[in-house]
């Protein structure tokens, strides 16, 4: 249990963060969890990892990895302890593996898209979209990036330090700058918390922002995720819900207190509607945003019921 509230701990207080980053955290805390675990029986057994399943997913409410994460990792057919928990230690094991192989792919497959020459923008902090960039700059193609702040959290800074240690060439701007640098940008390419059953991203709050501008500069808008960041949920019509976070991240308190005529929204993520996206870079290929309905059926491999 100590490594699942660890785990648990470090993901609310954003110590881990990043859609890939949570899911590969709560996989690693559920395969700890059941190597240790001390119980009889079967039943004990399940409802240890169900409590265990919980605490984990109630950590941040957006990124659907984390869900997906916890139910690929913890779902077993077996009927008897033993061979449950191997089957549960197999199936975490598994997924953090497939989740290292996922974004090895995206970066290989993404990189094909990217020109020399290439300026791009990104936002936040995204390992998927990280891998395309820095695989493109591997093969040799001169690239450039423009790299958002990212308030309140300032995750882009985490994206500069990257992109420096490979050594391309990077500019930070403030969020605010987006349009005014788009002219400049042949292509933008975010990552994804989400992605829902129409197409539609959810990410950094501002990502919207940067879908806009790109889409009346004619620029291409690329979106960097693993399969398991879309949302069989959607299916069914319920909503991704937007993590709100403290107004502490955008205004001092003290500050605040002086002013009783003010309140703050700090939502952590945007909405992109699906018009936005050119591509989706996945695992499984490049695909146009309609077609995340067959990513969630062919290979997420959920059925209705189940969700
Ligand atoms: C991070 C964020 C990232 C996605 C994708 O938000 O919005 O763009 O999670 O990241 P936060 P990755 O910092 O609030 O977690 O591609 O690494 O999964």
């Amino acid at each position: 249990m100590k490594k699942v509230q660890e785990s648990a701990e470090k993901i609310q207080t954003m110590q881990i963060r990043g859609a890939g980053r949570i899911a590969k955290a709560a996989a690693e805390a559920i395969k700890d969890y059941a190597e240790r675990l001390e119980v009889e029986s079967l039943e004990e057994f399940n409802e240890k990892i169900k409590t265990v399943s919980q605490i984990l997913i109630s950590t941040r409410p957006t990124a659907v990895s984390l869900p997906n994460a916890v139910k690929v990792s913890t779902r077993h057919s077996s009927e008897s302890l033993e061979k449950a928990r191997a089957e549960v230690i197999e199936n975490a094991t598994l997924f953090i593996k497939n989740a290292d192989l996922a974004l090895e792919r995206i970066g290989k497959i993404g990189a094909r898209r990217i020109r020399d020459g290439d300026i791009i923008m990104t936002h936040c902090n995204s390992n998927a979209a990280l891998a395309i960039i820095t695989k493109a700059f591997e093969e040799g193609k001169s690239i450039k990036v423009f790299a958002t702040e990212s308030r309140p959290r300032k995750q882009g800074l985490l994206t500069l330090k990257h992109l420096n240690a490979f050594g391309i060439p990077t500019t930070l701007i403030v969020d605010s700058a987006v349009r005014n640098y788009m002219k400049e940008v042949d292509r933008v390419i975010v990552g994804a918390d989400a992605i829902a059953a129409n197409g539609a991203l959810v990410n950094k709050i501002g990502t919207s922002q940067l879908a806009l501008a790109a889409y009346e500069a004619r620029k291409n808008f690329m979106v960097a995720a693993e399969t398991y960041k879309f949302s069989p949920n959607t299916i069914i019509g319920n909503p991704i819900e937007i993590e709100e976070r403290a107004a502490s991240e955008v205004i001092e308190p003290e500050l605040l207190e002086k002013l009783p005529y003010v309140s703050v929204k700090n939502p952590a993520f945007d909405f992109t509607p699906a018009e936005y996206i050119d591509m989706l870079i996945t695992d499984v290929g490049i695909l146009p945003p309609a077609m995340a309905y067959t990513v969630i059926k062919e290979y997420l491999g959920w059925e209705l019921g189940e969700i």
